[in-house]
């Protein structure tokens, strides 16, 4: 009998936890169908729902609506990272592009600095050879006064031009008649030989070498003049012969007005020479 109150006992407990368990699988389906289909405002659906079990299903929806503005606003943060993302490599690769041409820049800078120093040191080297270059020139005339007649010879005599018009580096020799020259470069030579009645024949010589010549026969009053550009060595050697051929008796003629002249002057000098 006791066994049989006890099995009625419990079949009776037994049947208020089904009903129990009932309520809570309907509430459950109606979480899952919320889940599936969402329902806006919770609060104002019917339940059919225990009083604590529809609070926790309120809260339980409040959760997942708060839960889905969160995924939402993460997922919007998440875009705009990327976005950011995006600008922030687009402004590396732009800021790389800028480097890459300060770069070339630089170096173009560097090239025209170079190239500044060596203009720089060209014209420093022009300014030094310009203020160092020699000062050669000189004019000089047969005689310093009277009327004179040179020759003729018996041979070759270097003519000595007594009377010196200008002679600035002292290149020309007044007691010898012969040009030597200073520095090595490129001279300038030229010189008048006048006669009155008598033939003449002179040479322009480099170290005993004829470079040219003027002639003329016996008659009325002649001026004969030649010149010649000619590169020197230093130390070499310019000055001008009258012919001593005995025959022909050969002279140069000059007095105050200067018909007999020899000139010579540097027109640039080369250290090579
Ligand atoms: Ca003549």
């Amino acid at each position: 009998m006791k066994i049989i109150m006890v099995l009625v006992f419990l079949c009776g407990a037994f049947q208020a936890d089904l009903q129990e368990i009932g309520v809570l699988t309907r509430s459950l389906q109606s979480l899952v169908e919320e889940d599936a289909n969402p329902i806006p405002n919770t609060r104002t659906s019917p339940r059919d729902c225990a009083p604590d079990m529809c609070e926790l299903l309120i809260r339980l929806g409040t959760m997942k609506a708060r839960l889905t503005a969160g995924e939402r606003k993460a997922e919007e943060q998440e875009h705009a990272l990327t976005e950011m993302r995006t600008v922030v490599r687009e402004q590396e690769a732009l800021l790389a592009q800028q480097q890459a041409t300060m770069q070339e820049e630089r170096a173009k800078l560097a090239q025209l600095s170079a190239a500044v120093s060596t203009l720089t040191s060209t014209v420093q080297t022009l300014e030094r050879k310009l203020h160092n270059r020699p000062e050669v020139a000189f004019s000089a005339s047969l005689y310093s006064s009277g009327s004179k007649v040179l020759g003729p010879f018996g041979s070759d005599k270097t003519v000595v031009f007594r009377k010196v018009l200008s002679n600035i580096g002292n290149a020309y020799n007044s007691a010898t008649g012969i040009f030597t020259a200073p520095v090595g470069g490129v001279y300038y030579f030229t010189f008048t030989a006048f006669t009155a009645g008598t033939p003449k024949r002179v040479y322009l010589r480099k170290n005993g070498q004829n470079v040219v010549s003027v002639t003329d026969v016996a008659d009325n009053e002649d001026s004969a003049s030649n010149g010649a550009v000619l590169v020197l060595k230093k130390w070499d050697q310019v000055y001008l012969v009258l012919n001593g051929y005995s025959r022909s008796r050969h002279t140069l003629y000059d007095d105050a007005y200067h018909f007999t002249t020899f000139t010579g002057f540097l027109l640039y000098s080369q250290s090579t020479l």
